[in-house]
């Protein structure tokens, strides 16, 4: 089965429209619907879903078959998780238990994936263990993998066979000269083979892997690490190549690389995008490539909602007291999808309304701005200012609303009272906010508005439980009504 490709209709303005730009979900509508149904419950390829819909992964696979240099063998793959964390590595059986434990726990986890703590594929027996079992024990589940791609080819035939139809490759070059310069070597038949020679096997197994999954009616997903003065040039390119190829959705990340990771390139001083260099390649990429903007990195044993981690409810000693009856609870997780798919078409409905209207600063000329949102799910500001992680950033600008991605609070601290060198959390916080020039959130303290106010960014809690365009889009009209984005005002910024 041929893919659709993706990006056949007319280019908008910003690559994106008034809503979940970036996303999949204003472009269901242009799928089968066979593809839809794979896309529309997975919080990874759907924007709009990840507001309602869990995912989780099992860690049973330890082994890798290359080195990055972003990566520490000791922690989970880089490639999706952030590096730091440490899974705890399960069996096969350990595996499905804790699978059907969560999912009658969490009815609206819809997503088990496999991601590490190494390389699933480098690990064929106990990946396909685990998948061969869930497809035949708990068929309600969509089973999606990780990987580098370098056990790809061979593995695609059984990967097919137990139904898993979402695999993510880490694709971070298509040029070896750049290859070398992030993969130190591959263990390849039986022999570590290093330098360009090495990259240049990774590329064409990933690439040759890409087209097989594709030609098979299998939804492929491309990661890509983003390396400053490494790959960020040349992601574009890949993201061209991947959507050429019939790639569905690409996701840059952020290399994180901190000196107390031990790797290699935290080692040697490599520092990582910061968010305005991170959106600014996505937004190249995104007039190519469908892009994926609200991935959180997760570890490879990640539970829960994209952003949030339950995995201390269903640890093995946890687990094996539990009695689960997997029937009972499938009928169950079955009415509760469908009573968040009813409440998902009438906001995407709500959403189409509100976008065909013409915006009423279209005609005018009024900068963009972003804002940054506190919300736990459902699509609507619900979240206290001081109780967020991590803020959704959305940009508002005269043809509608759009998603940006998310900045975490604590990225780089272990949420103690100061982090780094003396600064508060809060300080903190309003850092990882750079940029924002409003915060939207169900309240906020007498001390956050100060801090937030002598930092340029308007705190705003007028809009609680009000669904998240509709209140970016009334700030924006207020910000406008107030002269704050007057044309003078953008031939300033523009000369500042
Ligand atoms: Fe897991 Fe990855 Fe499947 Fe999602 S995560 S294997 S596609 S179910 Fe998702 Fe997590 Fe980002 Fe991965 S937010 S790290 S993209
Ligand atoms: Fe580490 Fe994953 Fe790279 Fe293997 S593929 S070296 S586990 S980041």
């Amino acid at each position: 089965m041929e893919l659709p490709v993706l990006n056949e209709q007319p280019a908008k303005t910003g690559g994106c429209s008034a809503s979940s730009c970036g996303s999949t979900d204003d472009q269901l509508g242009h799928l089968s619907d066979e593809i839809r149904a794979k896309v529309q419950n997975h919080p990874c390829y759907s924007e709009d879903a990840h507001h309602y819909f869990a995912r989780m992964h099992v860690a049973v696979a330890p082994a890798c078959n290359i080195q990055c240099h972003y990566c520490n063998r000791k922690y989970d793959c880089a490639n999706e998780s952030r590096p730091g964390v440490v899974s705890e590595l399960l069996t096969p059986d350990q595996a499905v238990k804790k699978t059907k434990a969560v999912a009658a726990n969490i009815p609206q986890m819809t997503v088990l994936g496999i991601a590490g703590p190494g390389d699933p594929l480098a690990n064929p027996e106990r990946t396909f263990e685990t998948f061969r079992r869930l497809s035949a024990e708990a068929p309600d589940i969509k089973l999606c993998v990780s990987t580098n791609g370098l056990s790809l080819p061979e593995s695609v035939e059984e990967l097919a066979k137990h139904n898993i139809d979402h695999v993510t490759i880490t694709i971070n070059c298509v040029d070896p000269e750049i290859g070398a310069k992030i993969y130190p070597w591959i263990f390849w038949e039986n022999r570590r083979i290093k330098g360009k020679k090495a990259a240049k096997i990774l590329i064409e197994q990933q690439q040759k892997g890409l087209e097989m999954l594709v030609a098979k009616g299998i939804l492929v997903k491309v990661n890509s690490v983003m390396i400053p003065g490494v790959n960020d040039k040349h992601l574009a390119e890949v993201s061209r190549i991947v959507k050429a190829k019939g790639a569905f959705l690409h996701n840059v990340m952020p290399l994180i690389a901190e000196a107390e990771h031990g790797t290699f390139y935290g080692v040697m001083g490599q520092r990582g995008p910061n968010a305005l260099e991170l959106q600014a390649l996505q937004d190249e990429c995104a007039g190519d490539m469908n892009m994926m903007r609200h991935c959180r990195q997760c570890r490879a044993d990640a539970v829960g909602m994209l952003g949030e981690d339950r995995g201390d409810e269903f640890t093995l000693d946890k687990i094996e007291t539990m009695e689960i009856d997997y029937q009972a609870a499938m009928e169950k997780r079955k009415l509760i999808h469908q009573a968040i798919e009813a409440e998902m078409n009438s906001k995407r409905a709500e959403k189409t309304e509100t976008s065909s209207k013409s915006s009423p600063l279209e005609a005018l000329q009024a900068r963009p701005v972003l804002m940054a949102v506190a919300t736990t799910g459902q699509g609507v500001i619900n979240q206290h200012f001081g109780h967020a992680k991590e803020f959704l950033v959305y940009e508002a600008s005269p043809s509608g609303v759009r998603f940006i991605g998310h900045r975490k609070t604590d990225l780089y601290c272990g949420g103690d009272s100061t982090c780094g060198d003396g600064e508060s959390v809060l300080q903190q916080t309003i850092r990882a906010l750079e940029g924002c020039e409003a915060v939207l959130c169900s309240k906020v303290g007498y001390e956050p508005w100060e801090m937030l106010e002598a930092a340029g960014i308007q705190p705003n809690g007028e809009h609680a439980m009000e669904p998240i365009e509709a209140a970016v889009m009334a700030v924006y009209l207020e910000m406008h009504q107030a002269g704050k984005l007057a044309a003078v005002e953008i031939e300033q910024r523009a000369s500042a």
